[in-house]
């Protein structure tokens, strides 16, 4: 049985999850209207990703019995001033959800619940990655700049991004 405060604080964390997915699938669209196809679909699959992560919260509270609630969203932000500014969202949402993440594993150790301790290890890993992955992605917008053909090669290059996590993906 967990402890009312980390049910608590698992169904909050889903939330997030959900949000970031909607956040992740309005900016997609927003990509996808520019005809940015490479970040179009990494944000696609990101909002997947996202999805998934919260399906895995809501499966672990319902094999401990718990509660588990399914969160009502908010609209997200549709309109980006430039694909800067939406990578920049994007890597804001994840340093916020990782910090959501150790707050829930510091919760689980003071509450000595050892079998959520593990449970959300797979989350810290995926958030020092998902971290990774856009700061690589912000590094080579900031190298490419604002020239004529940057739109161009920034796309090419978060496709290039793409298919290097599919890869280690289908790896792992
Ligand atoms: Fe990257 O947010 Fe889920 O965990």
């Amino acid at each position: 049985m967990l402890h009312p405060k980390i049910e608590n604080a698992l169904n909050a964390q889903l939330a997030r999850e959900a949000a970031a997915s909607s956040n992740y699938l309005a900016m997609a669209v927003w990509c996808d209207q520019q005809s940015l196809d490479g970040c179009a679909r990494f944000f696609y699959r990101q909002s997947d990703e996202e999805r998934m992560h919260m399906m895995k919260i809501l499966h672990y509270l319902i094999e401990c019995n718990a509660a588990a609630e399914v969160p009502g969203l908010q609209k997200p932000a549709a309109a980006f001033p430039n694909v800067q500014q939406v990578f920049h969202a994007a890597l804001e949402q994840e340093q916020a959800v990782t910090r959501s993440i150790n707050e829930l594993v510091e919760l689980a150790q003071e509450c000595s619940d050892h079998s959520t301790q593990h449970f959300l290890q797979w989350y810290v890993g995926e958030q020092r990655e998902e971290e990774a992955t856009v700061t690589k992605i912000l590094d080579r917008i900031r190298l490419i700049g604002d020239g004529s053909m940057s739109l161009y090669y920034i796309d090419s290059e978060v496709e290039k991004i793409n298919a290097q996590v599919l890869a280690s993906e289908t790896e792992a």
